[in-house]
């Protein structure tokens, strides 16, 4: 149904907006607000008031078409509702781990959320070469506690298919279907790339057995519900301080596998990985800090397995807590779905129509044909070997091989 009473909001019609909204700020507070939003969908507007830089908010407004492109590709105006009621699913699952939602407004597609401010975007972060040391216990744990309890392991089947109803989300699952697991891997016009790389995108766009591969991990993303997911784990939709970790913008989120979620953080750390061929020339420097996001990668899913088998023990339901090696078998299913999935996402961020800053930021594009090049490999070994690992460790030596090889061509 349409929002009868929508339109976009000018920034002085903002401040006048949150004036009335209970419990922020007086009718007489002398108010600031700028929009900030520097993604590829909706307005951000940050409101502090002018004598006290304590007191900030956010508002976040979904657009009626995607801001990246712009009024030629219209876009659901539902999706401000399902990232609205996820943050607040997320804080009940795992408190804290999200911006708390102040106040959400359907017809204005908005939502009044806490000012992160004193975080930054982890992307950012990761090409400045910072280390997080918390990052990896509080997103493999929100992984573990998100997924988990909401799929049918933890929640009686009726009340999970009413979850799966209320977060369904067709059109922003159609632009991953078309950008993630379709356009990519032919010469579609959404693509975008770097003409020094043509040779292995047309490579990518022949080989048959990846193209299949890629299909069997489309479906899975097309037709299973088994938990309610992000949908756009990237290292942009996670902020962070150096003890903080707060996950954001979950407007793609519905219930589809569990993989794909843990395949979008790996990848974008591989994605930074990847860049550091061309951000950071020192080797040493490099290596050391390439070694640094291998190990966050194995941490957050050594934490992330943890935490899912304590809640197994803890939360699963009668059915499944004792039948013979299940468990193993789930979370080996899911190691392998979570690679296949890292390594569409690594394809699509180079090949696709949505690239990612770590690699963007590269000026020369020798040097940032040669960070792509690797994630390209990278990308297309994760899908094709995925089902030969058999633990996480598994992935980071295949991403060492792939380096060294690549080195010995250089
Ligand atoms: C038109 S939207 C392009 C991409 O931006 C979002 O963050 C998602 O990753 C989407 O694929
Ligand atoms: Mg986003």
């Amino acid at each position: 149904m349409a929002n009868l009473n929508y339109h976009i909001l000018s920034e002085l019609e903002t401040m006048q907006y949150i004036k009335k909204i209970p419990g922020l700020f007086s009718e007489t507070a002398q108010l600031i607000c700028k929009e900030m939003g520097d993604g590829n969908l909706n307005l951000v507007f940050r409101i502090t008031e002018q004598d006290s830089s304590e007191k900030s908010v956010i508002i976040k407004q979904a657009l009626p078409y995607a801001r990246v492109v712009g009024e030629s590709w219209p876009l659901t105006l539902d999706r401000a509702r399902i990232e609205s009621e996820a943050l607040m699913m997320q804080n009940g699952i795992c408190p804290g781990s999200v911006p708390k939602v102040y106040h959400h407004d359907k017809e204005l597609a908005l939502t009044v959320m806490e000012d992160l401010s004193t975080h930054i975007i982890m992307r950012k972060g990761l090409i400045a070469r910072n280390r997080y040391p918390y990052f990896a216990k509080h997103i493999g744990a929100f992984l573990a506690r998100t997924l988990f309890l909401t799929s049918d392991l933890a929640l009686d089947p009726e009340c999970k298919k009413q979850k799966v109803m209320q977060f369904i989300n067709p059109e922003m699952c159609r632009i991953t279907e078309d950008l993630v697991f379709t356009d990519p891997y032919y010469d579609a016009k959404t693509n975008q790339f770097n003409p020094l790389i043509k040779a292995v995108v047309e490579e990518i766009w022949g080989h048959d057995r990846l193209k299949l591969e890629i299909t069997k991990l489309k479906e899975g993303f097309l037709t299973r519900t088994q938990a309610l997911i992000h949908g756009d784990f990237h290292t942009g939709s996670i902020m962070v301080t150096e003890k903080d970790t707060k996950v954001i913008d979950p407007e793609f989120a519905f219930y589809g596998p569990m993989g794909f979620d843990i395949g979008a953080v790996i990848a974008n750390l591989l994605l930074n990985y990847c860049s550091h061929e061309g951000h950071t020339l020192i080797q040493k420097e490099r290596i050391e800090y390439q070694d640094y996001l291998l190990n966050t990668v194995e941490k957050i899913w050594t934490i992330f397995e943890e935490e899912f088998r304590t809640l197994w023990k803890e939360k699963a339901r009668d059915s499944y807590v004792s039948l013979l090696g299940y468990e193993d078998d789930y979370l080996l299913r899911l190691l392998q779905d979570s690679l296949g999935y890292a390594g569409c996402e690594m394809m699509r961020r180079v090949v696709g129509l949505a690239h990612v800053p770590d690699l963007e930021s590269i000026n020369d594009p020798k040097l940032r044909a040669k960070g792509e090049r690797l994630a390209l490999v990278i990308g297309q070994q994760l899908v094709l070997e995925r089902e030969t690992a058999g633990k996480i460790s598994d992935l980071t030596s295949l991403i060492r091989k792939v380096r060294n090889r690549e080195a010995d061509q250089d």
